[in-house]
């Protein structure tokens, strides 16, 4: 047993004790009241869910495991799946148990390949991948143990199996995407000596002689691994895992929601708004010339991509970071020196047409500009890294589901019929 199987068979029975407790004890405390504009809104604000891998505060973005995401840029993703998993960091020990689950782990089924190759050739790179997630369900050790009648304490342990046999294959079931899709050449095969970040850019294939690229996948696996439960793929995932649809079914059924315009799908629609500001002006316009660009994207009743969300209300600490990124490596790259002048400008504009909640950047907003400079030039591409970091925040989040034994989940919905007899009738006007 590895370092990671083993700490979290130290930490579940206690977690356990301490949901049974607060329920038994405190369960009827209300935690949120919910309005027609709610119900009829995406169920926005309502506290109805448990999530304990990430916290996205409205006023300072990503928490996780109570580190805000700005102490945890510099770190490797496979040090942010323990801490999801565990909370803790790991010790030397326990990252090199995992690089080398991992590393174990990576080889991916011949017919994962064939299965690629068979579908057509303009298929989104998301529907590949979510594909290839889907079709090796077969492998799936929940399932067989399952079968057998395991007892439901143990839910959580072919669970893990699972989430570390998808995570160890995913960035090169995606690299392999990359290659296959965009006409890059052969697969390349990943390297023993690499941790999984600099292995996926390695198999990636992007020649970069700075070794800024591996830099920045590191940055952008770990900037997207999670953002609390509610979100769509998150939200999607825990639902399909919640019926014990194992962990293929369930993060492919939330990778779906993450190939969304609105959630995922962003970044490559924000890098293409960007290009045709570029196009348009033939070079990084004047704030007015953009001003009046993003009024007529908004006036054309489009959003503007990369801007607002459904939570915070500030700039989202992931877009700093990819900012931060860009001026320390790239100032000069006209593309990222526009993603800075629309941070300048879009708000602005937001604010003025008064209908967003979030005038501000969120994570979609610069993560593209900084993989089209290093030569990552396909755009349709990006949400496929989106996934392939996400990943960890789903898994571990379907682990802590299964080792907590959360129950199936079943919202009550209500027709328009029963919310118009809870209006109030108007007073019959006076005579
Ligand atoms: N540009 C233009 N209009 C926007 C907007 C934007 N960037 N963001 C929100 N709005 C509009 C909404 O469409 C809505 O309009 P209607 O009242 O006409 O329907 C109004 O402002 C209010 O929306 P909101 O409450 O502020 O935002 P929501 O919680 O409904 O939606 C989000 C959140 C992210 C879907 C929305 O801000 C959006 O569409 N942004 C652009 C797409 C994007 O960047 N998505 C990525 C989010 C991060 C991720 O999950 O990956």
């Amino acid at each position: 047993m590895s370092a990671l199987q083993k700490r979290l068979a130290e930490i579940i029975p206690g977690l356990r004790e301490e949901v049974k407790g607060i329920t038994k004890n405190h369960g009827d405390i209300k935690i949120s009241d919910v309005t027609i504009a709610q119900a009829y809104g995406g169920m926005r604000g309502v506290k109805g869910m448990i999530c304990d891998t990430s916290v996205v505060n409205p006023d300072s973005g990503l928490v996780i495991r109570g580190i805000p995401l700005n102490e945890l840029t510099g770190k490797l993703p496979e040090e942010i799946f323990y801490l999801l998993l565990t909370g803790e960091m790991p010790d030397k020990t326990a990252m090199k148990g995992l690089q080398k689950e991992y590393s174990e782990r990576a080889k991916v089924p011949k017919y994962v390949w064939d299965v690629l190759e068979a579908m057509p050739k303009d298929s989104h790179p998301m529907v590949m991948l979510d594909t290839a997630i889907l079709v090796m369900e077969k492998e799936s050790e929940f399932r067989k143990e399952y079968d057998k009648g395991m007892k439901k304490e143990d839910y959580w342990k072919p669970t893990l199996e699972d989430s570390l046999n998808i995570l160890a294959k995913m960035p090169v079931i995606a690299a392999g995407i990359y290659r296959m899709r965009f006409k890059k050449g052969n697969r390349i095969a990943p390297k023993k000596d690499l941790d999984w970040g600099a292995n996926y850019a390695h198999m990636l294939g992007i020649k970069d002689k700075s070794g800024n690229f591996a830099k920045l996948c590191q940055l952008y696996l770990t900037l997207h691994c999670d953002h609390e439960g509610g979100n769509v793929s998150a939200f999607s995932a825990h639902t399909v895992g919640s019926a014990l649809s194992d962990a293929y079914y369930s993060l492919s059924a939330g990778l779906n929601g993450l190939a969304g315009p609105l959630h995922g799908l962003a970044n490559q629609e924000c890098l293409s708004w960007i290009l045709d500001v570029l196009q348009q002006f033939k070079g990084v316009p004047s704030d007015e010339e953009l001003y009046k660009f993003s009024w007529d994207t908004l006036n054309s009743g489009r959003v503007i991509p990369g801007y607002g969300h459904a939570v915070l209300r500030v700039t989202d600490p992931r877009f700093t970071a990819f900012l931060e990124f860009g001026k320390k490596y790239i100032p000069e790259d006209p593309v990222f020196q526009l993603v800075a002048k629309v941070y300048d400008v879009v708000p602005k504009v937001l604010k003025e047409q008064g209908k967003v909640k979030d005038p501000w950047p969120n994570v979609d907003a610069g993560s593209g500009a900084l993989l089209y400079h290093y030569g990552l030039t396909e755009f349709p591409y990006y949400t496929v890294l989106f996934a392939v970091s996400r990943a960890m925040g789903i898994l571990a989040q379907l682990v802590l589901n299964r080792a907590l034994g959360t129950p199936i989940t079943r919202p009550k919905s209500v027709s328009t019929a029963w919310i118009k007899k809870q209006i109030p009738s108007a007073p019959a006007p006076q005579q």
